[in-house]
C-alpha cells in the first residue's frame, strides 16, 4: 500500500509544486541527531519556497509519501530501518518491514504517485574496485527507466566517477551540469570530468525534461548541481580519507548495499564531522534547486 500525507495528497490534487526527498540520506547517510535537524530544515527549506516536500520511506510495511515530525524522528532515530532500493521495495512491503529508500526506490515511488521532481545528495553509480566487485548502484538503472528530473551534487568519490559517467551515457541517463561545465563531486566542485551538457538556467532544464517527454523517452534527467563554494572540501582534501575508506571496507569484505553506508560513516569519521557539514550543506543546496524546478515544472504545464 502506498499512503499519501494529507499534504501532499492536496497539493498533487491542486497542481502545486511538490518535491519529493529520499531516506536513505536520512537513516544511513548521516548519524544522529543531526540527520533529524536537517530533515527538518530541509522540510522548512521547501515550504519557504512555497513547495510541499514529500519525505518518502516505509513504515510496517506500508510506503508513505509526505512525512510527519514523528515519522521523521523515528526514520532519523531507530536503528531497524534496512534500506529500501527499488529491487528490495516488494519484499519489504510484503514482509510488512520498515526501510529507508534509495535513490532508485524513492524515484520510483515519486513517480508512481505523480512526483516530478526530486531532490538527493549524491547518487549512487560505478564503485572503485568494479573489476573485482561488480559493484554498480541500482540508482542508475532506474535512472534509466523512470522518468523525473533529479538533483544531486554529482557523485561522490567513493564511485569511480569516469566509469560512473560513461555507465550513464550507455543507460541514457542526461546528465545537466547546472552552472557548471565540470561534474561536481559531492564534497568538491571539481571532478576533473567534463559535464556532458551545460545548463545556465532552471528553464532549460525543465525544457530538456519536457522534451524527453515529448520524445516518449523513459528515463529522469540528472541534474549535477556544484556544493556552494564557501562549504566545498577541495578534491586533494578528501583523497586519502576516501582511499582509507574505500581500503577498509576492502578489508572487511563488505558486498551488496552495506558497502556505500559503511563508506559514509567512516568519511564522516576519519572527517570529524567536516564532511557532514557539507553534506548538509550540499543537500539543502539541491533541495533550494529542486524547489525552483518544480515550481516552474508546475507553471509550465498550467
Ligand atoms: N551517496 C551519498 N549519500 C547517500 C547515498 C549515496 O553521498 O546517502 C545513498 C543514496 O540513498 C543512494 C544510495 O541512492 O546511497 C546508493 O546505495 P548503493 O551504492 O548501495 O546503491
Ligand atoms: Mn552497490
Amino acid at each position: 500500500m502506498i499512503k499519501l500525507s494529507s499534504e501532499v495528497q492536496a497539493a498533487l490534487k491542486n497542481k502545486q509544486p511538490v518535491l519529493a526527498l529520499e531516506s536513505t540520506i536520512l537513516a544511513h547517510g548521516m548519524p544522529w541527531p543531526e540527520n533529524l535537524a536537517f530533515a527538518r530544515e530541509a522540510e522548512a527549506l521547501a515550504r519557504t519556497d512555497g513547495v510541499v516536500p514529500a519525505t518518502i520511506a516505509v513504515f510496517d510495511g506500508i510506503v508513505r509519501v509526505g512525512l510527519n515530525d514523528a515519522q521523521l524522528e523515528a526514520l532519523c532515530r531507530r536503528k531497524d530501518f534496512d534500506k529500501a532500493g527499488v529491487r528490495d521495495l516488494a519484499i519489504v512491503m510484503a514482509q510488512k518491514r520498515s526501510a529507508a529508500t534509495t535513490v532508485s526506490a524513492t524515484l520510483r515511488i515519486a513517480n508512481r504517485v505523480g512526483i516530478a521532481v526530486f531532490s538527493t545528495g549524491g547518487v549512487g553509480g560505478v564503485h572503485r574496485n568494479v573489476n573485482d566487485s561488480f559493484d554498480i548502484s541500482q540508482d542508475l538503472t532506474e535512472l534509466s527507466r523512470t522518468s523525473g528530473i533529479v538533483i544531486s551534487a554529482g557523485a561522490k568519490a567513493i564511485l569511480d566517477i569516469g566509469k560512473t559517467l560513461e555507465m550513464m551515457e550507455t543507460l541514457d541517463i542526461p546528465v545537466l551540469g547546472y552552472q557548471t561545465d565540470e561534474f561536481p563531486a559531492f564534497y568538491s566542485r571539481s571532478s576533473g570530468f567534463p559535464v556532458p551538457a551545460r545548463v545556465d538556467s532552471v528553464e532549460t532544464i525543465v525544457a530538456v525534461f519536457n522534451k524527453r517527454q515529448e520524445l516518449s523517452l523513459p528515463g529522469a534527467v540528472l541534474v549535477a548541481n556544484p556544493v556552494p563554494a564557501s562549504n566545498e572540501i577541495p578534491l586533494d582534501a578528501m583523497a586519502p580519507v576516501i582511499e582509507k575508506a574505500v581500503l577498509e571496507a576492502m578489508n572487511l569484505r563488505l558486498s551488496g548495499k552495506a558497502v556505500t553506508p559503511f563508506l559514509l560513516k567512516k568519511i564522516v569519521a576519519f572527517t570529524e564531522g567536516q564532511s557532514l557539514k557539507t553534506n548538509i550543506a550540499l543537500a539543502l543546496n539541491n533541495i533550494r534547486l529542486g524547489a525552483d524546478i518544480s515550481a516552474v515544472l508546475s507553471r509550465s504545464n498550467d
